[in-house]
């Protein structure tokens, strides 16, 4: 049994003031699903195999380009982080792994690293390399580029940084390695774009043919920022052409914000599943560009849309369609517990959504043309309120009801204030 951060007895007092109104609409919710011919128990076991993992980077404040507004009891090392972690999990049962993101997260002794997640109950999942930052003491910059740096001694550091992510990974049990590198020009001219490329796959390969056979390397592409003419890495069909070359083990990493606004995301999605090519994903939400705001928290029905052709795709494609499910957020004004809770909540919200799509009824609605009714086969599973669902998935699994008011109600944050004193500088721009 792994031990909890916040006392189970209060998470059960919580809940003992919410069960009898969460046992209602269940009843109630059941009731309007079972005229639909819809199992709601079936529906809550499915909610409850959910899982997405947590970002180590999203339990501190992230700030913007201008500044950072540190909050009270920020994780001051990737061992509180998972601490962090480790309560969203307590409560939302929705968020088993980790996603650590070096050198921000290196442990000084990554077996001990595992052994605290172990004992935490948290695993880790794909680990994240940073050749968008210059590091203290390093011998070659990434000003002008990483892994498509013009200098071979920044390209080979670059490489042989992920390769050192890699061990870290194998000896904390992680399966795959996310590289997703700023990598671009921020002039006409300033880039060769097929030698930008060429440069790119090159040192790519040399990640790639470091992989243990039963992990995935995920390309995660950007349209822009930090470079704002042209991206290496900008976009699916670049990230498409660049897992065919490196082989089977490469795959394609969709962080939502990463798009131009209005993009038709679920599109991008439906065709790297088609190809085999969906590693997985970052979920956040934006309005203008990568705002990394809360998932659904700006357009949940896009979410939606995501989900149900991932449900398509795992109906066409069984058990060997596995994407990765990440979240990749920055919070500025929000308690990052509180956001990231919501926001694995919101992403679960969709997928459940998206299994109570009538899949029959819109197969034959499209075969008939009826563009109609087929748009209203997804809004009645869109319009559906799945929160008594979500909410019994995590009460059967010994989370909580209600996890943002069991948080509060638990008094987490202020005790780790005390615990953890602010760094002096600690504020200040930047993500890290
Ligand atoms: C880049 O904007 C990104 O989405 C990548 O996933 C990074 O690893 C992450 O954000 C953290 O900066
Ligand atoms: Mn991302």
């Amino acid at each position: 049994m792994s031990k909890t951060i916040i006392d189970a007895a209060q998470v059960e007092q919580h809940n003992a003031t919410q069960r009898a109104a969460l046992q209602a609409d269940y009843d109630a919710l059941g009731g309007m699903l079972s005229r639909r011919g819809v199992d709601i128990d079936a529906l809550t076991a499915k909610a409850q195999g959910f899982a997405v993992a947590v970002p180590s980077w999203g339990v501190g404040t992230g700030g913007t380009r201008f500044a950072r507004f540190p909050g009270m009891g920020e994780p001051r090392d990737v061992t509180e982080k998972l601490e962090d972690c480790a309560v969203i999990h307590q409560l939302t049962r929705a968020t088993p792994t980790v996603s650590l993101h070096f050198p921000w997260d290196k442990p000084a002794d990554p077996k001990a690293l595992r052994q605290q997640a172990d004992s935490l109950g948290l695993g880790f999942d794909a680990v994240n390399s940073n050749t968008f930052q210059d590091q203290a003491g390093q011998a070659h910059s990434y000003k002008y580029g990483s892994l498509t740096a013009q200098s071979q001694a920044a390209r080979e550091q670059a490489v042989a940084h992920n390769i050192e992510c890699i061990e870290l990974g194998k000896t904390l049990g992680s399966k795959g390695l996310t590289v997703w590198v700023g990598d671009g020009a921020n002039f006409p001219g300033q880039h060769n774009l097929r030698g930008a490329l060429e440069r790119y796959l090159d040192s790519a390969k040399g990640i790639y043919a470091a992989l243990p056979a039963d992990w995935l390397m995920y390309i995660e592409h950007k349209l822009f920022e930090p470079a704002f003419y042209c991206t290496v890495i900008a976009d699916w069909g670049t990230s498409f052409a660049v897992a065919q070359q490196l082989g089977e083990k490469a795959k394609c990493l969709v962080d939502l914000g990463h798009h131009a606004p209005n993009t038709n995301i679920e599109m991008i999605v439906a065709r790297l599943a088609q190809f085999g090519k969906l590693g997985g994903f970052h979920f956040n939400d934006s309005k203008y560009g990568d705002d990394d705001l809360d998932s659904g928290s700006i357009d949940p029905f896009q979410l939606f849309l995501v989900f149900n052709e991932l449900a398509d795709a795992a109906q066409r494609d069984g058990a060997a369609f596995n994407p990765a499910y990440m979240l990749d957020q920055s919070h500025n004004v929000t308690d990052p517990i509180e956001s990231l809770m919501s926001s694995a909540v919101e992403v679960q919200r969709a997928f459940v959504q998206a299994a109570l799509v009538d899949r029959a009824a819109l197969a034959g609605f499209q075969a008939d043309n009826d563009a109609l009714q087929s748009a209203q086969t997804l809004k009645k599973a869109f319009r559906t309120d799945v929160s008594p669902i979500l909410a019994m998935a995590r009460l059967r699994a010994g989370g909580a009801i209600d996890p943002v008011a069991a948080y509060r109600a638990s008094g987490y944050r202020n005790q780790v204030a005390v615990k953890r004193p602010p760094k002096a500088g600690a504020s200040g721009s930047g993500i890290v």
